[in-house]
């Protein structure tokens, strides 16, 4: 593709994964605790330096088939402030190249410019990080080329911040992180404000296990809406509470908070707090029991994101109790909510059963038909 559409061949491609989050949903942004793993679909980059400064993408596969490209310098002007007049989805590599150059103190005027072109398998709107992947690819891709030695934590950062600022979405680290740093056979078991990140093992294979995603095809989009409101009923349930970050809150707190704040901001609140905890006792139940005694934790999360912190939606709830009903051991949307795919901790031999269920209840509630897939924990980031 890229050899077509630029006319030379790539020096290289890079590719980084999307992911899944077993659990631990709207906590990065609380300094807290999340356990996504990368997933087996990636975005690539082929990329080949320029001589004329300038900074070209191209997209193909599941983005739009466009072009779009900036002068290197201009960088600083366009983002954040001008970022509408970047076509959308340009502003995550643009973003990515902003941020990075801003971050290793690296002036355009001493980098190449470059080419890119994406192609991509991990599905987008689907809550499986579609962004993060392209953020990671972009940056490992570009570190290399541009000889820039961040590490992964930093390079994290950068995807964060084109993400906020070259993109507009106030999202947390989780996903970059997972993306960059993802492994196969296991999580990342992330601290959201040291940034610590332990690798803990999975084991589903072993355990006869598969992790089952059910795509609702409903989209969304966390630059707008729901996203930022939760974000900001956390931020002032701990204003109230007079604490940095929600993490500082613990379940013994919540009776005192229910004084200081109206109903929905408690309730957003004991959502983020109970489900730092879930994450705890998720990572030592996988240490201790293994992945088959995991499921009430899971279970647990999505009942608290469907009835407290209220970021689900009918096909989600739909598809989580189909596969429950089915045999999964546990099940709960993923990702940042409003839309996106469920996951389901599914023995092998009832994959089968778990899907056609999903099928039937969504024929049934009268919702297109979910794209229904098993992931495989995979790793980060790298050169292909
Ligand atoms: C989205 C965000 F990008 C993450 O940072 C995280 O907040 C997640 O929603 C919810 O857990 O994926």
């Amino acid at each position: 593709m890229f050899a077509e559409r630029f006319g030379t061949e790539p020096i290289g491609t890079w590719s980084s994964p999307g992911r899944v989050n077993l659990i631990g949903e709207h906590t990065d942004y609380n300094d807290g605790f999340v356990l996504p793993f990368a997933i087996q679909h990636r975005t690539h980059v082929a990329l080949a330096p320029r001589t004329d400064g300038v900074f070209r993408v191209r997209v193909a596969s599941t983005f739009d088939d466009a072009t779009a490209e900036l002068p290197l310098d201009a960088l600083d002007v366009v983002f954040p402030d001008q970022r509408d007049d970047v076509p959308e989805w340009a502003r995550y590599p643009l973003g990515v190249a902003w941020a990075l150059l801003a971050a290793s103190g690296t002036d355009p005027a001493d980098v190449a410019g470059v080419d890119l072109a994406f192609a991509s398998d991990v599905p987008v709107g689907a809550g499986l990080s579609s962004s993060a992947a392209i953020e990671g690819a972009t940056a490992v891709a570009l570190a290399d080329t541009w000889d820039i030695e961040l590490d992964r934590v930093a390079l994290a950062k950068v995807g964060r911040r084109a993400e906020n600022e070259a993109v507009g979405a106030p999202t947390g680290i989780m996903d970059q992180m997972a993306s960059l740093l993802g492994r196969a056979d296991a999580a990342i078991f992330l601290d959201c404000r040291s940034l610590e990140a332990v690798v803990v093992d999975l084991g589903f294979a072993e355990a006869g296990l598969e992790l089952v995603v059910i795509d609702t095809g409903v989209k969304h989009s966390h630059a707008t809406g729901g996203y930022g409101e939760r974000r900001a009923a956390c931020e002032r349930g701990a204003a109230a509470l007079g604490v940095p970050a929600l993490r500082d809150v613990s379940v013994d707190d919540l009776p005192r908070l229910a004084e200081l704040v109206d109903d929905v901001t408690f309730r957003r609140v004991r959502h983020v707090v109970t489900e730092n905890q879930r994450v705890l006792d998720t990572v030592r139940t996988l240490r201790e029991q293994g992945p088959t005694a995991i499921g009430d934790l899971l279970v647990a999360s999505h009942t608290s994101m469907r009835d407290d912190f209220e970021i689900s939606v009918p096909e989600l709830d739909t598809a989580v109790e189909a596969a429950l009903s089915a045999g999964a051991l546990g099940a709960r949307m993923t990702g940042g909510g409003f839309g996106g795919a469920a996951i389901a901790l599914v023995a092998h031999d009832k994959v089968a059963a778990v899907r056609d269920a999903a099928t039937a209840a969504f024929a049934d509630a009268g919702f297109a038909a979910p794209t229904i897939f098993t992931v495989t924990p995979s790793a980060g980031a790298a050169r292909d």
